[in-house]
């Protein structure tokens, strides 16, 4: 189907389908608190899912394709560049009032092989990556108002990976790619986003260094996402994620969270979604206690459609609905956050 025509379809099957005291989504809640709700998107679900696509359209207002950008899926052949699911999802966003998050434009994973395997020489490779960013934020111009420009650059130790892109280019790719995409779209914001520095720590340390030398040498960044891939027993302080972002905004910068997920033990016990709700709320709550942190997004609605069972064997029920699209405690719980914040300072 032609994304017009899907979006159509999409505009129909929301009207059709709200439920009464619709008001009170995540999305309407947080638009009073001058914040976005958002949610990577599963685009081949929005097809196959009718109910998904309704999830979707009834409680977030931004989205990112959680695949639909990656470097495999939009150049799989050199030159060749295919935007089919990313226009679907576009248009799906444009249909209900969404914002759209690009993702992403520099990062190691998901190269495809003509790439990987290729050879190129530092010049080739710079011209490669110029390329596909021009072609892919100047498409989307005035339609994708943020792009994750670069993420997971930063090591454990808090000093600069060893990337794909850092040995082909070297240390100034990451420079480099901000500024493309600025000349592509200045309109747009431009994010730096990475997993695992959220609050306190040497990797938190070390992405705060690199964004602040960005800022000094005039680079244009924007924002920092702080994906918040967590789990009960490992998730940082809410206290410091907060501490972070003020600093971050001290920089000029403003923050996200980006792909947050609370992943658990499988089947999830009631105490265990009990505890899941409480650190969704503390996040919720350190972006709100910050002007500079414009918007929370989860890693997937429901959990018919996340990566953790893939990638954690025994683990899952990491998002604020389940399989079958009903709310659960987190749910809840950020949504009573979110009603008592909108009188708030955003
Ligand atoms: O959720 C994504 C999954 O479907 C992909 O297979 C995977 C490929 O590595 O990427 C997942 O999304 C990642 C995101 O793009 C960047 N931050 C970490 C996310 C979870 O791995």
């Amino acid at each position: 189907m032609r994304p017009r025509a899907l979006a159509a379809v999409f505009a129909l099957t929301l009207a059709t389908t709200l439920p009464a005291g619709a008001a009170d989504t995540l999305r309407d809640l947080a638009r009073k608190a001058d914040l976005h709700f958002g949610t990577a998107v599963d685009v081949e679900a929005l097809d196959s899912d009718p109910a998904y696509a309704r999830l979707l359209a009834r409680e977030f207002n931004l989205v990112t394709p959680e695949n639909a950008l990656k470097f495999s899926v939009v150049q799989p052949e050199r030159g060749r560049f295919d935007f089919t699911r990313a226009d679907a999802l576009v248009a799906f966003a444009e249909a209900h009032a969404m914002r759209v998050n690009g993702h992403v434009l520099v990062w190691d994973q998901q190269l495809p092989d003509w790439l990987t395997q290729g050879h190129f020489s530092p010049d080739e490779l710079r011209a490669i990556l110029h390329e596909h960013i021009r072609t892919l934020v100047t498409r989307y111009r005035g339609r994708v108002a943020s792009w994750d420009v670069a993420a997971e650059a930063v090591g454990e130790d808090g000093k600069p990976r060893d990337t794909f892109w850092s040995r082909g280019i070297g240390p100034d790719y990451l420079a480099l790619a901000f500024r493309w995409a600025h000349e592509a779209d200045p309109q747009a914001r431009l994010r730096y986003n990475d997993y695992g520095g959220e609050g306190a720590g040497a990797k938190s340390d070390g992405i705060y260094t690199l964004v602040a030398d960005l800022r000094t040498r005039r680079v244009p960044i924007d924002a920092v996402g702080l994906q918040m891939h967590v789990s009960l027993s490992d998730a940082p302080r809410a206290g410091d994620v907060r501490i972070n972002m003020k600093r971050l905004a001290a920089l000029g910068l403003q923050t996200d969270i980006t792909e947050m997920d609370v992943m658990l033990p499988l089947p999830a016990s009631r105490a265990a979604l009990r505890k899941q709700a409480v650190l969704y709320g503390g996040m919720l709550q350190a972006c709100l206690a910050v002007p500079q942190c414009r918007s929370v997004s989860t890693w997937g609605a429901s959990d018919r459609h996340s990566w953790i069972p893939a990638f954690f064997p025994g683990q899952g029920a990491a998002l604020l609905f389940d399989a079958d699209g009903r709310a659960k405690p987190a749910y809840f719980g950020v949504r009573r956050i979110l009603r008592s914040a909108k009188a708030g300072k955003h």
